[in-house]
């Protein structure tokens, strides 16, 4: 058993008895005020991210067993979606904006509580890995448009044309009626948000994506929007999001998901709850969206849950890296 250090007073005065009783899903104890997280045999290392997607988190795995960082394990296993052309919400084949560019968000977030992110990026595939440039590189956190695609140059990446000729013809089918209808599933395979921990028990999560089909010009969603599509507290865990970012972003979902694991609830009940912020609006008209959350916590417990069904992620523990469907709210 490993002990960990003590969460600060501060933030312990709006935790309460909550979390002394079951912080992150660790045993705790109160000592002057403040609460030890003990930790019962953590899973580690631990890669989960959104949909089915093995071969990112195999990419993940692998450089974790090399003894890569979480931060390294995400954003390896993101470029993997990114390059995948047959994806067509994430990196080159992600499928265009109603004018027909392909623009990209991405964001990176490591233990330390850094965070490096780039929004409606065009002509760079691996957003992720600039994403991470902008956080180790810049005195900055968020770069957008041409300004981050002019950085990514800067940085040795090529500028190439990201709208395949499949996301072309469907932008063109598209155009014939231009009703713009977020799709609520993308074939069990959409935005690709990774949660790592590595053998040392370091959380990292990164969140890429070509954002929402045919959506405005310059429209940012929440994936690359720091407590939004991802949020990582180190002492607690880490979340992230896939579906319509608007309805994410009212909600900063991410960070709603790591305060209430801090306050005590589990990855699964903390996504339940995130996932019923969106749903209980008086005037939400869910039935037309999907929203989905995958979380983790210190102790490698994990959850998920979406709106409707079919969402799904990968999760790889103890060696075994498999797709497993989410729970969901509307059963209808
Ligand atoms: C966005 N959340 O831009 C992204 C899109 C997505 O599943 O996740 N689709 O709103």
């Amino acid at each position: 058993m490993k002990r960990r250090k003590f969460i600060q007073k501060a933030s312990l005065s709006t935790i309460g008895v909550v979390a002394a009783v079951n912080a992150v899903g660790c045993e705790t104890k109160k000592e002057e005020n403040s609460t030890a997280l003990v930790l019962k045999d953590p899973v580690r290392p631990l890669v989960i991210a959104t949909w089915n997607t093995p071969l990112a988190v195999n990419a993940a795995a692998e450089a974790l067993a090399k003894g890569g960082s979480a931060l390294d394990a995400v954003e390896y296993g993101c470029r993997v979606e990114e390059a995948n052309e047959k994806g067509q919400s994430v990196g080159k084949g992600g499928l265009p904006d109603r004018d027909g560019n392909v623009t990209l968000d991405a964001c990176i977030m490591d233990s330390k509580g850094n965070y490096g992110a780039v929004v409606c990026v065009e002509n760079i595939m691996h957003v992720i890995s600039v994403a991470r440039k902008v956080m180790e590189e810049t005195p900055h956190v968020l770069l957008a448009g041409k300004g981050a695609e002019q950085f990514a140059v800067s940085q040795g990446f090529e500028r190439e044309n990201l709208l395949t000729e499949a996301s072309k013809k469907a932008w063109e089918k598209w155009k014939v009626k231009s009703e713009y209808k977020p799709i609520i599933n993308i074939e069990n395979h959409d935005t690709i948000g990774m949660l790592a921990i590595d053998k040392d028990g370091n959380i990292s999560g990164a969140c890429t994506t070509s954002g929402l089909a045919y959506k405005l010009a310059g429209r940012v969603g929440d994936s690359a929007i720091i407590g939004s599509g991802l949020f990582i507290d180190n002492e607690v865990g880490g979340a992230t999001a896939t579906g319509l970012g608007e309805e994410v972003l009212k909600t900063v979902g991410s960070f709603l998901i790591v305060e209430l694991m801090r306050q005590g609830r589990t990855p699964q009940q903390a996504c339940e709850e995130a996932i019923g912020r969106i749903v209980n609006k008086p005037d939400s008209n869910f039935k037309n969206f999907q929203v989905g959350y995958i979380a983790v916590n210190k102790q490698g417990e994990y959850g998920a849950y979406s709106i409707h069904e079919h969402f799904s992620y990968n999760l790889y523990k103890d060696g075994e890296n498999k797709n497993h469907k989410s729970d969901f709210y509307n059963k209808k």
